[in-house]
Formats: structure tokens, C-alpha cells, sequence
């Protein structure tokens, strides 16, 4: 289904979820709009295979920050956009504690910032607001849409106060304002900070001769697990939905990190336990123990449903990290007969 001449605007396109964003947006015919902040290195890595599209006009990056009220508002005046994707963010939960203040303002504050600036600026455009299964907290698994948020950390707490601010502007002022709830997803693009890149990184250079040993924080926590391009199509899809609403996209399957340890090092062909070092300094000082989604509503409104396995994950995560080793410039297609589902 194509949608031709749709403009849509996307904050934090050069993260994860932005690029794959951006490339699914472009192959149905979008103009893209993407805010890139100023960074003293490139911070475009994840994008700069689409520069075709910036020469076609297709795809326009402006620097821009969350918290520079007049740039977005300016951005939004000019380019009218029918659909907004907010996804940039403080987005590391660990380092949010370190970083409280600076984290409340990007992740929570700056979620407002473009509320408030496509009320004034841009009030017919729809909104896609990043919302994190992090808000859960400490409330036991599954969660859903009805699950009372216990968040347990500032980049959870900061993600509450945005869920909460998107609806309470698709309430008082009408906007189109969705939250997609997200559990985890992952992909050869996720930053080796985070936990499920950081081992099929580390396995494949221990396998490879390249280092010696990963270190860890807690390894007992369980997380639901899929991959990020299948999440694009469900970010996409709430925008298409005649009514606003808040839905959880997640599989329904967890796993915990010392399992997802064991099953990366397995397939590569070395012992996890041989090579793990507990560091201190990965342990947070409040846990999120255990998430795992309950998808039902995603299933029967948006017909939406991962279908990517932990371990089929793994094993396209730990393929394009070999890879890496050989080639450090190589870029991580998504498979094509997946993608032009997802198109489709
Ligand atoms: P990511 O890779 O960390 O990307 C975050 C993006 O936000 C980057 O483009 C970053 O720019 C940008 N950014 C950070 N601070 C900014 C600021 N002050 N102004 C403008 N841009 C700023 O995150 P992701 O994994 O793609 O996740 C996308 C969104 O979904 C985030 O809001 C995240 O919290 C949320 N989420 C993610 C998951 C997940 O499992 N991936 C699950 C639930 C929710 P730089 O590239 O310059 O750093
Ligand atoms: O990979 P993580 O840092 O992901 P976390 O904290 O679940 O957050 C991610 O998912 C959220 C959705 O629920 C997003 F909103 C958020 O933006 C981000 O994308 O940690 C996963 C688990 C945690 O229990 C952590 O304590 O892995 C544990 N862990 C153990 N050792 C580690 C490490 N995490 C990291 N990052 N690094 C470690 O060395």
C-alpha cells in the first residue's frame, strides 16, 4: 500500500528505531523529515546509507534538539507534517541514573515540547509518542494497557510523565496522539550499551581471538525480546488507526539475560560461563525484574504480531557482528522478503 506525498517528521532518526523508521516511511513514498542534534562527531551512521534520498529531496534532516523549543516549533510551522514519530530520548535506563535531570528534561519534558509545539504549530499532524514497557516497573508480568505503571527509574519515571502528557493532550485538545507502549527490540543497529548487542558483540570477538571476557551486571532479569523492524509496522500502523489509543507491542515470549548469554556464546561456539565477569557498575540501583508482554490488543486492533524469535534474533545479531570483524563498515540489511512484508 503505497501513500504517496505524505510528509512525516521523525525526532531521533539517527537512533535505532529512527533509521529503520525512516527507510520503512521512504519506501512508501514519504517525504521524511528527521531531527539530528548537533554532536562534535558523525552521529548519522545508522542513516548515511540513505543519502540517495537526501539528494532526491525525499529525505530532509534538520539539526534540531528536543530542547530547543524554537527550532521544533519552527520545524513544524514549516513542514506541516501528517504524522510525527517521537522517538528521540535519553533512552539508557542505567545511565538515567546518573543523569537524572538531563534524562527528565529530553525523555519526559521534551515529549511535552512537541506536544505543545504541534498544538500551537501543527495541530491536524498525528502523533506517535515513544512510550517504553519500562514504565511497568515492579508490577508483575504480563502487562498490558490496563497494567498500573511502578516505574523504577528516572528513564522510566520520565517516560510515565510523557505517556501521561500525550494523553492528556489527545483529551483536552483533540490531537491524533498515540503511545506505543514498546517492550524491548533489538537489532544488528542497537548500540553495544545495551545488553542483548553488547553479547553477540562480545561473543563474537571472544570467539575471534579479539578479547577475553564480557562484563556484566544482573544477569537473573528476563526481558521480552523482538526485533525492531517488526515494531516500525505496529508504530506505523497506530497512526492509520482513525482514533488515537495507547498499545503495547512486545512477542509474549521472555527471556532472561543469562539465557540470552548462554544461547549467543553457545552459537558461537564458546561457554558463556567461561568468560562472564560480574561488574559491579552494570547493576542498577533499582532492577526491573522481569517484562513480558501481553499483545492481545495489538493482535486484534492493528492485526500486528512479532514474529521474530530470541533465537533467530541472536542469530542474525551474532552473524552481523562477525561480519563487523571483517568489515567494519559493513551495513545490516534487513532481510528483504521480511521487509517487503512489512510493505506490504
Ligand atoms: P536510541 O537508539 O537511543 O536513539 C535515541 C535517539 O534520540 C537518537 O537519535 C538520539 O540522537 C536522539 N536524542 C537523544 N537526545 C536528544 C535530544 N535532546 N534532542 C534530539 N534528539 C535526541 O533509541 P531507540 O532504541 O531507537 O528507541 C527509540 C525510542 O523508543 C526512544 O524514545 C526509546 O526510549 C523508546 N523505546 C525504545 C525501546 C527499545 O527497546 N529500543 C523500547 C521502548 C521504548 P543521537 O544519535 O545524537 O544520540
Ligand atoms: O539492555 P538493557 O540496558 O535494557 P533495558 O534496561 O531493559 O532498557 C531498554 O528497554 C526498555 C524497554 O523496556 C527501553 F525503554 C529502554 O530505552 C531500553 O531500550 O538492560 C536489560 C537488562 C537489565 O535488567 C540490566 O540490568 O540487562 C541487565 N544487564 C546486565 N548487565 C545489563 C548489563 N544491561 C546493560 N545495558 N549492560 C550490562 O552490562
Amino acid at each position: 500500500m503505497a501513500s504517496f506525498n505524505k510528509v512525516a517528521l521523525v525526532t531521533g532518526i539517527t537512533g535505532q528505531d529512527g533509521s529503520y523508521l525512516a527507510e520503512f516511511l521512504l519506501a512508501k513514498g514519504y517525504v521524511v523529515h528527521g531531527l539530528v542534534r548537533r554532536s562534535s562527531s558523525f552521529n548519522t551512521s545508522r542513516i548515511d546509507h540513505l543519502n540517495e534520498f537526501v539528494t532526491d529531496g525525499k529525505l530532509v534532516l534538520h539539526h534540531s534538539d528536543l530542547l530547543d523549543n524554537f527550532s521544533l516549533s519552527r520545524i513544524l510551522s514549516e513542514t506541516q507534517p501528517d504524522e510525527i514519530y517521537n522517538l528521540a530520548a535519553q533512552s539508557h535506563v542505567r545511565v538515567s541514573f546518573e543523569l537524572p535531570m538531563a534524562t527528565s528534561e529530553t525523555t519526559g519534558l521534551g515529549c511535552l515540547a512537541v506536544l505543545e509545539a504541534v498544538r500551537l504549530f501543527s495541530p491536524n499532524s498525528r502523533i506517535y509518542q515513544a512510550s517504553s514497557s519500562e514504565m511497568f516497573g515492579s508490577t508483575p508480568p504480563p502487562q498490558s494497557e490496563e497494567t498500573p505503571f511502578h516505574p523504577r527509574s528516572p528513564y522510566g519515571v520520565s517516560k510515565v510523565f510523557a505517556y501521561w502528557m500525550t494523553r492528556n493532550y489527545r483529551e483536552s485538545y483533540g490531537l491524533h496522539a498515540s503511545n506505543g507502549i514498546l517492550f524491548n527490540h533489538e537489532s544488528p543497529r542497537r548500540s553495544p550499551t545495551f545488553v542483548t548487542r553488547k553479547l553477540t558483540r562480545a561473543a563474537a570477538r571472544i570467539a575471534s581471538g579479539l578479547e577475553s571476557s564480557v562484563s556484566l551486571g544482573n544477569l537473573s532479569s528476563s526481558r521480552d525480546w523482538g526485533y525492531a523492524p517488526e515494531y516500525i509496522l505496529g508504530m506505523w500502523l497506530m497512526l492509520q488507526q482513525d482514533q488515537p489509543d495507547d498499545i503495547v507491542l512486545g512477542t509474549g515470549v521472555a527471556t532472561t539475560v543469562e539465557r540470552w548469554g548462554d544461547l549467543t556464546f553457545e552459537k558461537a561456539g564458546i561457554d558463556f560461563h567461561e568468560y562472564f565477569v560480574h561488574n559491579e557498575k552494570y547493576d542498577r540501583p533499582s532492577e526491573v525484574d522481569a517484562l513480558l508482554a501481553d499483545t492481545h490488543k495489538a493482535k486484534t486492533v492493528l492485526k500486528w504480531r512479532a514474529s521474530t524469535t530470541a533465537e533467530q534474533l541472536i542469530e542474525l545479531m551474532l552473524a552481523h557482528d562477525f561480519k563487523l570483524i571483517s568489515n567494519p563498515n559493513a551495513i545490516d540489511g534487513v532481510n528483504s522478503e521480511l521487509w517487503s512484508e512489512l510493505l506490504t
